[in-house]
Formats: structure tokens, C-alpha cells, sequence
């Protein structure tokens, strides 16, 4: 590969491994891109993307604290950093061997002093990323705006009382997609960051709303003229930076989409730490998302339980990644979607080798998550007492309230033929005695 520097010296690629030892972190132990389970790659399963703006343009900082990350790479113009940035990255995904990578318009190039400054600069970048994709074989997972870091969207961009803050918004998510398509971006994700409320006293939320599905169908409709192919997703999130964000959580979307006629041009780009933030646990909006058939990729990350906002940690328990495995095993894999890691290493983790150990730890998390998940399907024991637990709705007067055909009045009379229900356990201990042999 034609990097003008080596970013990353002294890391090779990194390999499979599986009898290392526990000391050692350079190495996978589980993920083995070829091998093939259930008749699919396991690098076809995960689909593994690393993200921009937290492992290349991370420094560290938090509102209690300057700088801690100092990257060789930001160094010169802020073009001149962007462009070693970029020959970093793709160096690192593939000493990594990751396939794909996501990135805002605003992480890839420096936001000029107009539209037009910005969109040349976005340009210039672009190029490269291609020329890079191409000796590579790297692809992009997804595309995003930013459209919440700016001054101008401290009110919200499509949710913005002002409409010229939403043409704004509307002039950088055209670029955005011309971007997508130059790229090949497989998928283009909208987070609405600065799209909710602090207080209601001063905001119209059903003029809002209506201005923010008309803005999705704007970038419909730029889309099919361009002949954009790649999917769209929004990903939800409950609070932070809004103290109420529209897009609260996956059903809340899914409502959303389906009352303004987007749901046909959407999916979900599920973050399972804005899930937990919304008050529900890990796996919950992966499998409400799915449940729908809406579950189009996930941004694979966690936070802590007992804190209350977006840490944006490396995904490295088991557990969740069982779960959430057994849930894309179970919709017949995320494609166009992917895993991509929207994680950041800690302000205190300032080696260089620690993205690689980060990632690595998290990838292996998966591909255990995935290893297990495929036991579990192809022993078949949870999903048959599931399906034992419903089997009353495969014949007689629950066929036909699955099919939707009973009235109430046949619920009467089988209730005076049959009398009362006899009383089911529902062993959830014995569900969760049997889902522990597998992790
Ligand atoms: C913010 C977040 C974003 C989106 C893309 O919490 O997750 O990074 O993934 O804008
Ligand atoms: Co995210």
C-alpha cells in the first residue's frame, strides 16, 4: 500500500491464534474470518467496520479535561491532518483486517467558511479515500452528516424553528449523498443529534416532526434521482445531547416512520448504549427492530449499566454478544448492515497499540457472541420450548386469532365450552439456567 509513513510501527497484521495465551492481546483467539459456520464466512456474519471520528479523530478531551491522545497523525494544515488521517486509518483497518469503516462528511475534511469551501475540501478527500478503497479493498459501511456539532444546529437542523437552518441541513446532506455514491457506501445514516427538545414551553414538536419526515423525503427523492443504492437508517437515541430527542428508541422509530410513509426507505441503525439509555436492556431494540424487519445495522458498543449517558466503551461481554448474535443469526444475517464500532478507547488507554487491542478484544467478543449463538440455533433446545410455549396458536381458535380471522364472540363461546385456563409456568429460571450453558 502507497502510505508516504508507517503510523503504526511494530504491528504487523494481527492473526489468528487460537491456543495464545491470555497475555496475549495482538492476536485473535475466536475471530477467524474464513472459517465458515452456519454456511456463511464469519467475516459474512459480523461484517466488522471501524468508525472515524472516535478512533482517528479522538484526542481525549472531556468537559473536565484537555487532550489526552496525541495521534501522529494531526500534524500540518487541518488538510494536511486530514489526509495523514485518512493514510492512517486505512493502515490500521488493514494490520486489523476490517473490511469497512463509517465516517461523518465533518470527520473526513475540515468544514471550510462556506458550503462550497466545505464541499471542496470534502472533494479533495474523497478522491484519496477512493484511490485507498481501491488498493485496498476496503469498503464503506455507511455514510453520515453531521449535522448537530456546528453552531448553526444548536437549535436542530431538520427540527429547526428556522428554515433557513434546514436548508442549510439540506445543502450538506446533498453532498452527503453525492459522497455515498462516490464512495459506494453501502448504507447512509442519519442520527439526529440536535433533533428534539429542552423544553416545551418554546417548541411546536408536531411542526417539528412534520418538518423532519419532509426532510427524509427530500433525501428520498435525491437519492432515486442520483440512483443512490444504498440502504438508509436512522439511529435512535433517547437523550444526550437533547434533553428529549425524537428519536427515542426503535419503536419510536419504527411509530415515526410508519405514520409519515417513510417505513419502506428506512431501516434501524441500532446502538445497543443508547438502548440502555432509553431504560431498556442491551438486546432489547436489536430484537424489537428485527421483530419488524427493520434491523439494519448495528453500531456495536456498550456503556456502563450504572452510569447514566453514552460512554461509548468497546463491546467485550459475552453475554450481550450472544444475544444480539442469536438475533441477526435469526433475521439471516445484517447485510448490507454490519458491526461497526462506535466505541472509543478511554481518555486514559493513550497507546497507540490500544485501538488495536481495543478492537481486536471487541471483534473476539463478537465472533465468541457468534460461535455461541450458532450452538444455541443449531441445538435448538430455546428456540423449540419457545415455540412449544406458543403452540396453542397452531390449530383450532388460536390459528384463527393468528390469522386474524376470531371475533369475540367465538372467544365467548370457547370460553363457556372450555371453561377457565389451567395456569402455565413460564420457567423464565429455566430459560435462563439453559441460554448460561452456551456463553
Ligand atoms: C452519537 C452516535 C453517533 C452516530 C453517528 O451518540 O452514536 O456517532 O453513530 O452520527
Ligand atoms: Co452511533
Amino acid at each position: 500500500m502507497a502510505t508516504e509513513k508507517e503510523y503504526f510501527k511494530g504491528i504487523s497484521k494481527i492473526p489468528y491464534l487460537p491456543s495464545a495465551g491470555p497475555h496475549d492481546v495482538m492476536c485473535f483467539k475466536q475471530y477467524n474470518a474464513e472459517e465458515v459456520l452456519l454456511g456463511r464466512k464469519m467475516e459474512d456474519w459480523l461484517r466488522f467496520s471501524v468508525c472515524y471520528w472516535h478512533t482517528f479523530c479522538g484526542i481525549g478531551a472531556d468537559p473536565f479535561g484537555s487532550q489526552t491522545l496525541h495521534r501522529p497523525w494531526n500534524q500540518g494544515t487541518p488538510m494536511e491532518s486530514a489526509r495523514n488521517r485518512l493514510n492512517a486509518a486505512f493502515e490500521f483497518f488493514n494490520k486489523l483486517g476490517v473490511k469497512y469503516y463509517t465516517f461523518h462528511d465533518r470527520d473526513m475534511a475540515p468544514e471550510g467558511s462556506t458550503l462550497e469551501e466545505s464541499n471542496r475540501n470534502l472533494d479533495q478527500l474523497t478522491d484519496l479515500a477512493l484511490q485507498l478503497q481501491a488498493q485496498t479493498g476496503v469498503q464503506v459501511l455507511w455514510v453520515t452528516c453531521n449535522l448537530f456539532a456546528h453552531p448553526r444546529y444548536m437549535n436542530g437542523a431538520a427540527t429547526n424553528p428556522d428554515s433557513h437552518v434546514l436548508a442549510y441541513a439540506g445543502a450538506q446532506l446533498k453532498k452527503g449523498l453525492d459522497v455515498a455514491k462516490k464512495l459506494g457506501a453501502e448504507n447512509f445514516v442519519f442520527w439526529g443529534g440536535r433533533e428534539g427538545f429542552y423544553s416545551l414551553l418554546n417548541t411546536d414538536v408536531a411542526a417539528e416532526l412534520k418538518h423532519m419526515a419532509n426532510f427524509f423525503k427530500m433525501a428520498v427523492r435525491y437519492k432515486e434521482k442520483i440512483g443512490l443504492k444504498c440502504q438508509f437508517l436512522i439511529e435512535p437515541k433517547p437523550k444526550e445531547p437533547c434533553k428529549h430527542q425524537y428519536d427515542y428508541d426503535a419503536m419510536s422509530v419504527i411509530g415515526f416512520l410508519k405514520h409519515y410513509g417513510l417505513d419502506d426507505h428506512f431501516k434501524l441503525n441500532i446502538e445497543p448504549n443508547h438502548t440502555t439509555l432509553a431504560g431498556h436492556s442491551y438486546e432489547h431494540d436489536i430484537v424489537m427492530a428485527s421483530a419488524f424487519g427493520m434491523l439494519g445495522s448495528v453500531d456495536s458498543n456498550t456503556g456502563s449499566p450504572d452510569l447514566g449517558w453514552d460512554t461509548d466503551q468497546f463491546p467485550m461481554d459475552t453475554k450481550n454478544t450472544t444475544l444480539v448474535m442469536k438475533a441477526i443469526i435469526e433475521q439471516g444475517g445484517l447485510q448490507p448492515g454490519g458491526l461497526n464500532f462506535d466505541a472509543k478507547v478511554r481518555r486514559e488507554s493513550t497507546d497507540l497499540e490500544d485501538l488495536f487491542i481495543a478492537h481486536i478484544g471487541a471483534m473476539d467478543a463478537f465472533a465468541r457472541g457468534l460461535r455461541n449463538a450458532v450452538r444455541l440455533t443449531e441445538d435448538g433446545l430455546l428456540p423449540g420450548m419457545v415455540k412449544e410455549r406458543y403452540s396453542s396458536f397452531a390449530q383450532g381458535l388460536g390459528q384463527r386469532v393468528e390469522e386474524g380471522t376470531a371475533t369475540l364472540e367465538d372467544m365467548e363461546a370457547y370460553i363457556k365450552q372450555n371453561g377457565e385456563p389451567k395456569v402455565t409456568s413460564g420457567k423464565q429460571e429455566k430459560y435462563e439456567s439453559i441460554f448460561n450453558q452456551y456463553i
